[in-house]
């Protein structure tokens, strides 16, 4: 199956269709686990080769009696030739396009072969790349150095961005067919496409139109009815329309209304209903053709008007503006065929259970399979989705672009009855790339005036040209945004008042955690602070001897050049330096989730100037450190159960700064509420040194401060390094929102320690928790049950003095209650430190 000097692998062995090499020599024992240690950059082999797939397979007489027999490829990863009994039927050329191909001229009855072709997406193009003028800038050179010649092939592939190196993804450049391959057979017609268009929404009407593309071989007379009904329920209506089909492709408009329809509103806002619909296309009695797709009726609209402050950017959604709650989704693998449903349901629940109504699906993977979508679509996650550009200049050239409009037009006609997404975006940071970054700059003064603005027209052509058309042409309107982060050429990119910014000074430039606190963003779509995955995560990949930031494997499993020291640098300003390995990975947890709360917060008080967070970055495509909020083993980092309670629909938000504490309420329900907020202020022991109760009422969706404390004041006869604050809100009785407030940095406080915690794990109410009490103050408490796979309601919370908590454990069946009673650890934060530090 390949051709390469490996004696092994001169022999043919068994592929997995849909599936890529890598996976497939893994699965024959032909490679190492990938993953595992520095095996990445031991297999970059697999990427330099071309490899062949072949097979046979049975045409029997049904099959070839009919008119047409097609072959249809999902999905060919990337430049293939494809050979049907040795005739060559299709070169291809793009990840991303759907092909078939006529093939009945060429089936015999009984057995054919096919052969597929895959020829390196790197070496292919490396003499065509140096036949160039000049050489794109690409994010896998500033990331490879290592790169074979070190030229970047990347920006002319139309393939998976990531696969080339990103800064927490290994470098797999895969070949294979990544998606189904079918015969498809058809006489007088088939159905192209049926989709519905969404006309006007709203609760009294939905006007839409069923749209139908039918392939005609021939002319005659057909009669399409389209059925429809609510998803779960009897289908009503049938609506029939009588039609001339000619030959080629015929479109069909059938207008359709549904009075009083059940709206789909994002997570928060309301139920996802959604309605079935079928078309069937008759030629007299007999059935031809026939369809079916689910969708849920919404109006969508991104909203830009001029406000005080510059233009906004919000998603409107049934007329509700909506504050976006989310994260960055990444590929969940470096090898997009072991992704299943199940792992794209596990991760997408976790966003929902996370209060999350929407995920940016960036620019620099690849477009998800249709599961993705349908499972965005049941839990009302809207999905801000990119054209497959993450940071590479793009070339010219009218078969470039053609391969591109193509590769759209696929992909949103694919996509476009899925309520959940509500934005096309053209791609993630090239026209800030071009503007800001030091790359762009030598590669502009490196080329002539006239290249240069080459570059740049070839840019505007694509974003600006191409991709709008064709959202404007199929995308059922679902709005285009050039770029992200962008202001649609109005203003720079990355501009504090007008579209949509990444804001990377914090982590990448090492700026303090609190300037998150200082922008001010229409929409922040990426921010973002990386921490290690847990130890059982780091066993998997790395072996006891692998246990230091500065060794090999840990240094490979982080592709930001300098991360761990950078994890470690701001970890030493805020916390006193953990005593070990594994104290480094929980702090590693606990501070990338503290850091994120500034800024999620903070994002969530600036309401309706600010309408969206999404911090960078919600998955994994490997084990690694990185940015993610869930490891690729679907395991929760702390700042995940962070998300749960700082993107919680209400919630109270004290801002400490300048002496004093303004505390905020902020509130995403769409009704007004009456609550109570009860303010403590504690010593470590649980002391209460002042507490005050205020009744507040809460208007819908609003951010306000609801009184000023100041500290002087406040802590007159209190020591700031013993003392905190505990705000509680309560909404008619039931506390719906926590958050405490300390006057120093961790290191600066004289914490408890050690901090005993009492625990009990107890079979109750049906099922398994854990109880745990401290008669001090413990923070970030960390619960674990070693290698047990436990799911814990919460974690990483602070335990108050002298108050219980019980938290609800998710075990698998066989679990039983002595196993997780001796396998139970807990920790808080003063155990990750040395026992000489000062604290007490
Ligand atoms: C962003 C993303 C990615 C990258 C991340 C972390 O801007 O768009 O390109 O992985 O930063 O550096």
């Amino acid at each position: 199956m390949s051709k390469t000097d490996r004696a092994e692998l001169q022999d043919w062995h068994p592929a997995q269709v849909p599936g890529v090499v890598p996976t497939d020599l893994l699965k024959d024992g032909l490679i190492p686990d990938p993953f595992y240690r520095d095996n990445d950059t031991k297999l970059q082999w697999i990427g330099l080769t071309d490899w062949e797939y072949r097979t046979t397979f049975q045409a029997d007489a049904a099959t070839l009696g009919h008119d047409h027999v097609d072959l249809v490829f999902e999905g060919l990863d990337t430049y293939a030739d494809v050979y049907v009994n040795d005739q060559a039927v299709l070169h291809a050329d793009n990840m991303f396009r759907r092909w078939r191909v006529p093939v009945k001229g060429i089936l015999k009855s009984g057995a054919n072969t096919l052969r597929v072709v895959f020829h390196s997406p790197i070496e292919s193009m490396i003499p065509k790349v140096k036949a160039l003028p000049y050489i794109l800038p690409a994010i896998s050179t500033a990331i490879n150095t290592g790169n074979e010649e070190n030229i970047a092939t990347s920006p002319y592939t139309r393939k998976a961005p990531y696969q080339y190196g990103w800064d927490w993804g290994p470098r797999y450049v895969t070949e294979g067919i990544w998606r189904p391959i079918r015969v498809e057979t058809w006489d007088a017609l088939r159905i192209e496409n049926f989709h519905i268009q969404q006309q006007t929404i709203n609760k009294t009407d939905a006007a839409l139109s069923a749209e139908l593309s039918i392939e005609a071989s021939r002319a005659t007379t057909a009669n399409v009815e389209i059925t429809y009904g609510p998803l779960s329920g009897a289908a009503f209506p049938v609506l029939r329309q009588s039609m001339q089909l000619v030959p080629g492709v015929n479109r069909i408009s059938v207008p359709l209304h549904i009075a009083s329809p059940k709206l789909w509103y994002p997570n928060g806002y309301g139920a996802q209903d959604r309605y079935q619909f079928a078309a069937a296309v008759r030629t007299g009695r007999d059935v031809a053709a026939n369809a079916a797709l689910q969708t849920g009726l919404r109006s969508i609209e991104l909203r830009r008007e001029q406000t005080k402050t510059g233009k906004s950017f919000e998603f409107v959604v049934n007329g509700i503006p909506v504050f976006a709650k989310g994260a960055d989704v990444i590929p969940f693998d470096s090898f997009p065929n072991r992704v299943t449903p199940e792992i794209h349901r596990q991760i997408l629940q976790a966003a929902r259970d996370a209060h999350m109504n929407m995920v940016r699906e960036w620019g620099g993977g690849y477009y998800e399979s249709d599961d993705f979508y349908d499972i965005c679509d049941e839990l009302g996650i809207l999905v801000w989705q990119e054209f497959m550009f993450g940071g590479d200049m793009v070339p010219g050239g009218a078969e470039f672009q053609n391969s591109v409009k193509q590769e759209a037009i696929d992909q949103v006609t694919r996509l476009r009855d899925h309520p959940s997404i509500v934005l096309w975006c053209g791609n993630n940071e090239i026209e800030t790339g071009w503007v800001h970054w030091g790359d762009r700059q030598i590669f502009k003064e490196s080329v002539s005036p006239a290249d240069r603005e080459k570059v740049w027209t070839d840019y505007v052509v694509l974003f600006h040209g191409i991709l709008t058309q064709v959202v404007a042409q199929y995308g059922n309107p679902v709005p285009y945004w050039g770029s992200s982060p962008s202001a649609n050429f109005e203003n720079p990119p990355d501009s504090q008042t007008d579209g949509d910014m990444h804001y990377w000074q914090v982590w990448h430039a090492l700026a303090p955690i609190e300037m998150y606190e200082k922008q001010f963003p229409r929409f922040m779509s990426e921010y973002g602070f990386q921490s290690f995955p847990e130890m059982r995560t780091i066993r998997a990949f790395a072996t006891p001897e692998d246990l230091d930031i500065r060794s090999a494997t840990m240094r490979d499993h982080q592709k930001n050049t300098g991360g761990n020291e950078r994890i470690l640098s701001y970890m030493l300003r805020w916390y006193p330096e953990p005593k070990d390995f594994a104290s480094f990975v929980y702090l590693s947890q606990v501070l990338q989730a503290e850091a994120i709360k500034v800024g999620a917060e903070h994002l969530r008080r600036q309401m309706p100037n600010t309408m969206g967070s999404l911090y960078w970055q919600l998955n994994d495509c490997w084990p690694v450190a990185s940015w993610a909020s869930i490891d690729y083993f679907g395991r929760w980092k702390a700042l995940q159960y962070y998300a749960k309670r700082f993107y919680d629909d209400v919630v109270v938000s004290p801002f400490r700064h300048d002496g004093k504490v303004d505390v905020f309420i902020v509130s995403d329900k769409l009704q007004p509420q009456n609550g109570t907020i009860h303010t403590r202020l504690l010593d470590f022991s649980g002391k209460v040194l002042s507490e005050k109760t205020q009744d507040v009422q809460i208007p819908a969706q609003s951010s306000a401060v609801y009184f000023t404390l100041e500290q002087k004041e406040l802590l007159a006869d209190s020591d700031p390094k013993k003392s905190f604050l505990v705000f509680d809100l309560a909404v008619s009785g039931q506390q719906v929102s926590r958050n405490l407030i300390f006057f120093d940095t961790m290191h600066n406080l004289d914490l408890p320690k050690p901090v005993k915690i009492e625990t009990s794990v107890d079979n109750s109410n049906g099922g398994y928790s854990a109880t745990l009490r401290s008669s001090a103050l413990a923070r970030s408490v960390f619960v674990s049950f070693g290698e047990l796979d436990v799911k814990t309601e919460d974690n990483y919370f602070d335990l108050l003095p002298g108050e219980a908590v019980t938290v609800k454990l998710k075990t698998p069946p066989a679990v039983t209650l002595d196993q997780l009673k001796s396998g139970i650890q807990v920790i808080s934060l003063t155990d990750a430190f040395p026992a000489s530090e000062t604290m007490h």
